[in-house]
């Protein structure tokens, strides 16, 4: 009889906090703002991609040809994509950008509407995305709309001529993960400026492509950082607002906390002073590329850094010596987390565990149920660390505008936004059992990823 009703009220306490439990477990947080595409989701996630300069500057010295160089300078001895390829994964890139056409007008495939170009024979473009499908590397193009050399540039009869370009490019050589539309407008071989007509170039490619990501100065893909040196804004939001027909903007290092599209920062730099390959030039340091990399992924930006071949077509002993050394540093610190092993509480729970935000997968997170809310990080015994890395959940929106962390209770340290991926690096490093972070957000808190390491650890 005892063992009866035990059994039954055991049976009763099951279903109360079953029923208590589904009950309690909310709908899933609805998204804030504008939110990124799957491609752009895609896209953010490459974190690293390269940008490559190449054509008749790479034998002149120009950075800027006028067009009119004679095909023949064009001429490298041992043209060799594949080993862009290589190097680009090697160094943990995911892409890679070419420049088919920069502003001296010269087309890095035969195109059938300039008589600037490379032969059938040395198709560059054919073996650049041969290369990339082979090496499993997504292919990008960048084709400048400035054109030193047609001459119907300066003309509307141009902007024809460039859509036409677009669609050869994307129609025989596609698909491409990234268009790259740059902003320069300068005088064509008629001294004429273009007026472009930057629907008919969008609609061009989109038509063909509706993954492709758009970059220019104002989205709508990905944006501008509004500077050449790897550097985003601290603040920086993936959102921007756009005035219809307006083509530059004042804020692509921050975006904007009110922005109506989704449109994240791309920050392009290149690994030597000048953008294509200069026999005297010399390549950046592992320090001052890793610095790139904290002011750039580290702050919520895709780091699109230039790596010229040069005048025999491939990639230089130097700079590829240097690629694979800034890869291993970046292994060598973010391989081991920190936080792992860690015991998570929120303030507030939505039914999703806090402990989401200590696993590695893109998908869960831990949703607090206020705009203010506090985690706090027991965490394995004392660690050592001077770099915290944050992640937002963003594909429902970038939320947080403010957070703050305590180290055992002491302030360490506070941003602003977060994003895709914040990551904050200590002067020093700091020990602690606890650490604690506030978030306020436009919305409540939706946080994918928590995560800490130690730079001087060997
Ligand atoms: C600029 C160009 O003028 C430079 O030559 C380079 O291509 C850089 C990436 O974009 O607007």
């Amino acid at each position: 009889m005892v063992r009866n009703t035990r059994f039954i009220i055991n049976i009763l306490i099951i279903s109360a906090a079953t029923l208590a439990f589904s009950n309690c477990r909310p709908a899933s947080p609805k998204p804030y703002g504008p939110t990124p595409s799957e491609a752009q989701l895609e896209w953010q996630q490459m974190e690293i991609n390269m940008f490559c300069h190449f054509g008749p500057n790479t034998f002149t010295g120009a950075e800027w040809g006028d067009g009119q160089e004679s095909k023949d300078i064009f001429a490298p001895t041992a043209l060799a994509c594949r080993q862009w390829v290589d190097v680009a994964r090697q160094a943990g890139m995911g892409g890679i950008i070419l420049t088919t056409k920069h502003h001296d007008g010269f087309c890095l495939w035969p195109s059938a509407y300039s008589t600037h170009t490379v032969t059938e024979g040395n198709d560059v473009l054919r073996q650049f995305t041969d290369a990339c499908r082979e090496g499993g590397l997504k292919a990008g193009v960048y084709i400048s709309p400035w054109d030193r050399n047609h001459p119907t540039y300066g003309t509307p009869e141009y902007n024809t001529v460039f859509a036409n370009m677009l669609r050869e490019v994307h129609t025989n050589y596609g698909p491409f993960f990234e268009q790259w539309f740059d902003g320069a407008c300068g005088e064509g071989p008629n001294g004429k400026r273009q007026v472009y007509d930057w629907p008919l170039f969008e609609g061009t490619v989109t038509d063909i492509n509706p993954q492709c990501i758009l970059f220019s100065d104002v989205g709508p893909g990905c944006r501008w950082v509004g500077n050449e040196e790897g550097r985003a804004g601290e603040t920086n939001w993936s959102r921007l607002k756009v005035e219809s027909g307006e083509r530059r903007v004042e804020n692509g290092g921050c975006g904007d906390i009110d922005g109506d599209r989704w449109i994240p920062a791309e920050v392009d730099v290149s690994i030597r002073p000048g953008w294509f390959w200069h026999k005297e030039e010399q390549p950046k340091t592992v320090d001052e590329l890793m610095e790139i990399y904290y002011n750039s992924v580290g702050r919520n930006g895709l780091l699109l850094l230039n790596v010229p071949p040069d005048d025999r077509g491939r990639i230089s002993a130097e700079d590829s010596a240097v690629l694979v050394a800034f890869r291993q540093e970046r292994d060598r610190i973010f391989s081991n987390d920190l936080a792992q092993g860690a015991k998570a509480k929120a303030s507030h729970l939505r039914g999703y565990s806090a402990r989401n935000v200590l696993d590695t997968a893109n998908h869960t997170f831990w949703a607090a149920t206020d705009t203010t809310a506090t985690l706090t990080l027991k965490l394995h015994g004392k660690q050592t660390f001077d770099i915290i890395m944050l992640q937002e959940y963003i594909p429902l929106g970038q939320r947080v505008s403010h957070f703050t962390l305590w180290a055992d209770g002491v302030a360490m340290a506070e941003g602003t936004t977060i994003g895709y991926k914040r990551i904050l690096h200590l002067p020093h490093p700091v020990s602690a059992r606890t650490l604690t972070l506030n978030f306020d957000g436009l919305a409540a808190p939706v946080i994918n990823r928590i995560a800490l390491y130690n730079t001087q650890a060997q």
